[in-house]
C-alpha cells in the first residue's frame, strides 16, 4: 500500500525517538529476536566483489540457500547484496548480448546491466527434483507499454504470457522486474527455460534456480491469532480503523467496523466487501490492525490466508511502524498522518508489504519495501513478484516475512522471493529499525486496483479470509 503523500521541503526535525525507550513500550518483548542476525549471517564469509564498479560484500542469507544454479545473464560472475554468487554467462544461445547503464530498482543493478535478446531456449542439467525459478528483467530500450511482449515456458509449460516489462513497471525503461515461478518438476534431468518473442525480442537479465526446501531455523511463536471464536476480532490483539472512501491511495471503498464487513467464524477471520452505498462511498470493507497491541521488531510473521480475485480488488497483508513518526520530519505526534500530504511519517519511516495483489493482474503476488531512499515517486520502488498461475481465490497459501538488523525476506508458501539488504545506509534506505505491526485489509479500486481497467460491480461481495496469524522470535 502506497500513501501516496509526496514529500515537498524535506526539513530537519526532532522526532528521534532512540531504540531503547522505544522497546520499552512493547506490549510483547521481542528480547532475543535481536539475536536473529547472528543465526544468519557469517561475517568470516565476507569477501570482497570481484566487480569494483559494483562493489559489495558477500552476505550469506537464508536467500542464498539452496540455489543450484544463479547466472548473471549476459554479464559477468557478480556476488549479490542477496548474498547470491552470480556466475558469468556460458550459455550456449543464438540470443545476442547486450548492455545498459542507468538501471533502478535494485539493490544489484549490476546484474541489470547486462542481458541476451532474442528469442532462447535456455536448458539446465539439474537432478530431478521441485524447483523455484526466478527471472530478472529491465527493459533496455525506451519504449511504450505493450510494444515489447514475450511468453516464457518452463518445461514446456507457458507460465508467463504476454510479459510486459514496461507496464510492470510502471511504464519505466532501465528498472528492475523480478518474477518467481514456484514448484516447477523436472523429471528428465534438464531445466529448460524458453523464451519467446510474441512483440519484438524478449530479454532476460538473470536468471536463478533453488530447489525446493522447507525452512529449518528454530522459531518460537510470541504473538498469534488463531481466530478460532466468533463475533468481532479480538478487541485485545485488533484494532479498527473506520475511514472515509478516498482517504489513501484514492481508495473507493469505506472502511466501516460493521460485522458486514469484518468478522470472525469458522476457525477464519473475514473481511468482506460489499458493493453498496454507504458514508459517501459506493462500496464498503475493512482495515485492521494490532498497533499497540502487537508490535514487533525483528523476528517472522506468517499469515495463512486466502485472497479475492476480481477486477478492482486490492488485498493486503502488510506492516507499518508502530512510532509512525520514527523519522518523520515535518509532523508528529497528534497529527493524522495517514493520506496526509504534509506530513512525511510515510515514506520515511518506513512500510513492508508482505503480500499485495490487484485483480486486474491476476497471477501475481508482490512483496515490497518502501521508505524515502526508494519510494514509487522517484522510481526506485524496491519489491518483487512471485507468479502464481490461478491459485488465487481457490485455497489458502502461506504469506511471510523474517526480518532481521541486516535484511527482510518475503516469502509465498516457503518460497521466498522478494529480499532486501541493510547496506549501511542510514534510515532513509533502512527505516526497519524499530517495531512495526500487522495491518490486515481488503481495498476496493484506488490507485493501484483500478489501473487495469474500472471495478467490475460483478464480483460482490469478495472477501479476504485469514486463517491465522502467528508471529515469531528466534529460539535461542
Ligand atoms: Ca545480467
Ligand atoms: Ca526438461
Amino acid at each position: 500500500m502506497n500513501f501516496w503523500n509526496e514529500l515537498t521541503n524535506f526539513q530537519q526535525g526532532k522526532l528521534m525517538q532512540n531504540y531503547l525507550s522505544h522497546r520499552l513500550t512493547l506490549l510483547v518483548p521481542f528480547v532475543s529476536a535481536v539475536l536473529f542476525i547472528s543465526a544468519c549471517v557469517d561475517s568470516n564469509s565476507r569477501v570482497k566483489s570481484a566487480h569494483p564498479q559494483t562493489a559489495t560484500t558477500k552476505v550469506n542469507t537464508p536467500y542464498s540457500e539452496s540455489i543450484e544454479y544463479a547466472i548473471n545473464v549476459g554479464g559477468g560472475d557478480y556476488i549479490g547484496n542477496d548474498g547470491i554468487s552470480y556466475q558469468a554467462d556460458d550459455l550456449s544461445s543464438e540470443s545476442q548480448k547486450g548492455t545498459s547503464k542507468g538501471i533502478k530498482g535494485s539493490q544489484d543493478p549490476y546484474l541489470y546491466e547486462s542481458y541476451r535478446i532474442g528469442d532462447m531456449d535456455l536448458p539446465l542439467a539439474l537432478e530431478n527434483g521441485i524447483y523455484d525459478v526466478t527471472l530478472k528483467f529491465a527493459e533496455p530500450a525506451n519504449l511504450d507499454s505493450s510494444k515489447r511482449l514475450f511468453d516464457i515456458f518452463i518445461e514446456d509449460t507457458k507460465h508467463l504470457s504476454n510479459l510486459d516489462i514496461m507496464q510492470a513497471r510502471d511504464g519505466k525503461p532501465l528498472s528492475a522486474l523480478d518474477r518467481t515461478i514456484p514448484n516447477i518438476k523436472v523429471n528428465d534431468g534438464v531445466l529448460n527455460i524458453t523464451l519467446k518473442g510474441q512483440q519484438k525480442d524478449p530479454v532476460l537479465h538473470a536468471i536463478i534456480v533453488r530447489r525446493k526446501q522447507q525452512p529449518t531455523t528454530d522459531w518460537k511463536l510470541v504473538w498469534s491469532d488463531e481466530f478460532n471464536y466468533d463475533g468481532a476480532p479480538d478487541e485485545n490483539k485488533w484494532n479498527f480503523d473506520i475511514w472515509p472512501a478516498r482517504k489513501v491511495n484514492d481508495e473507493d471503498q469505506t472502511y466501516t467496523n460493521r460485522t458486514k464487513n469484518v468478522r470472525v467464524e469458522d476457525g477464519v477471520l473475514i473481511i468482506e466487501a460489499h458493493k453498496e452505498k454507504y458514508a459517501n462511498a459506493e462500496y464498503t470493507s475493512g482495515r485492521i490492525h494490532s498497533k499497540g497491541k502487537g508490535d514487533f521488531l525483528y523476528g517472522k510473521a506468517e499469515i495463512r490466508a486466502r485472497i479475492p480475485a476480481g477486477q478492482g480488488t486490492w488485498p493486503a497483508i502488510w506492516m507499518l511502524p508502530s512510532d509512525a513518526f520514527k523519522y518523520a520530519t515535518k509532523c508528529g505526534p497528534g497529527n493524522d498522518w495517514q493520506g496526509n500530504g504534509e506530513c512525511d511519517a510515510w515514506p520515511n519511516s518506513g512500510e513492508i508489504d508482505i503480500m499485495e495483489y490487484v485483480g486486474y493482474d491476476p497471477h501475481n503476488i508482490h512483496g515490497t519495501v518502501h521508505n524515502k531512499a526508494y519510494y514509487w515517486v522517484n522510481w526506485e520502488q524496491r519489491k518483487a513478484s512471485i507468479d502464481i498461475g490461478d491459485e488465487v481465490n481457490q485455497e489458502f497459501q502461506t504469506y511471510s516475512i523474517e526480518w532481521g538488523p541486516e535484511h527482510i525476506l518475503i516469502a509465498y508458501n516457503n518460497t521466498p522471493y522478494f529480499f532486501y539488504a541493510n547496506q549501511g545506509e542510514g534510515w532513509e534506505a533502512w527505516p526497519f529499525d524499530h517495531p512495526y505491526h500487522i495491518i490486515l485489509n481488503l481495498a476496493i479500486g484506488g490507485g493501484w486496483g483500478r489501473a487495469g481497467g474500472p471495478i467490475d460491480d460483478s464480483i460482490f461481495p469478495v472477501r479476504l479470509e485469514v486463517d491465522y496469524v502467528r508471529v515469531y522470535e528466534l529460539n535461542q
